[in-house]
């Protein structure tokens, strides 16, 4: 019998359409081994570079009334340390995907290059990290320099090529079709939303880089959009990410466009049995509505 909730990214089979995101529970093989067990299709590591990095000073992270803000600024051991993590996951049959940063096209390259030696069987580039100066969303935003990395990475490996892209954009739709001109596999969308909070005790940004990403159900409206619009803009598959907490989040992002679905802050304010009960109430949607599998929903907010 066939799984009706198997999907697929390029040449990437998942048994189901939820994966860890980036930047949750992805420092160590154990956590994320800890993520498959639990029921997630794939896992993402945290995004990772040629050289460690310590990130930024406390506070990181803030919990506001509607999701998380963190500025970690992109913490990592280097790409070559985590070989020895890999060892865990190269075990199990859901696959681990590198989350990969750079400064350049070059270190695009090298990284993506080490990530699939270790290991990984698909890489996802972080173009879209709102608040990391000459990386991250300052690159994501120029759709010829995006052009330029998608090449460079695409020229090194065979794996599939994830592109993350930031909503801090005027038209997140222009760098997805750049993203899909050079060469890119698949779109992620969305990363964390450009944000800040202020302490009126101490009258000063509570950050301690002052600016954060914004993370959670209050973003899921936003990355939707994205998604909606993306369907429409290229013709290769869409991760969506940004505030899924249940099945109901998950099944709106399916019926805009995306075939998988990424969960991050949502472990945070409930545990990692969160992917299970998305994936069972998936399964419960389309028996109910009648459908046969998630082909038939994928999208499926488009036509009517
Ligand atoms: O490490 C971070 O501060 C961070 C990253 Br790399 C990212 O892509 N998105 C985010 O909200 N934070």
């Amino acid at each position: 019998m066939t799984n009706p909730l198997a999907t697929q990214i390029a040449d990437l089979k998942l048994s189901n359409p939820t994966m860890l995101a980036a930047g949750v529970l992805g420092y160590t093989g154990l956590s994320m081994k800890r993520v498959i067990e639990s029921g997630a299709g794939a896992v993402v590591t945290k995004s990772m570079g040629i050289e460690p990095r310590t990130g930024y000073g406390n506070p990181t992270v803030v919990q506001t009334d509607c999701g998380l803000l963190n500025a970690m600024g992109l913490p990592n051991p280097g790409i070559s340390h985590f070989e020895e993590e890999m060892k865990e996951l190269n075990k199990l049959n859901a696959p681990t995907i590198f989350s990969i940063y750079g400064f350049s096209p070059e270190d695009f390259a090298e990284v993506a290059k080490i990530a699939v030696e270790i290991g990984a069987a698909a890489v996802e580039l972080n173009v879209s990290c709102p608040h990391v100066k000459k990386a991250g969303a300052q690159v994501g935003s120029d759709p010829s320099l995006l052009m330029e990395i998608v090449k460079q990475v695409k020229s090194q490996i065979e794996k599939p090529v994830i592109v993350k892209l930031t909503p801090n954009v005027t038209d997140i739709t222009e760098i997805a079709k750049a993203a899909q001109k050079a060469g890119a596999d698949a779109i992620c969308a969305i990363n964390t939303v450009k944000a800040m909070a202020i302490d009126p005790e101490t009258c000063k940004p509570i950050l301690a880089n002052k600016y954060g990403g914004l993370s959670g159900t209050a973003i899921k409206p936003i990355g939707l959009r994205c998604v909606y619009d993306i369907y429409n803009a290229v013709d290769i598959p869409i991760i969506g990410c940004g505030g899924i907490s249940n099945w109901q989040d998950a099944v709106e992002y399916l019926l805009a466009g995306a075939c998988a679905l990424q969960i991050g802050t949502a472990i945070a304010f409930q545990d990692i049995t969160v992917f299970k009960s998305v994936t069972d109430g998936i399964t419960n949607y389309l028996e109910h509505k009648g459908f046969n599998n998630l082909k038939d929903i994928i999208g499926l907010a488009h036509k009517t």
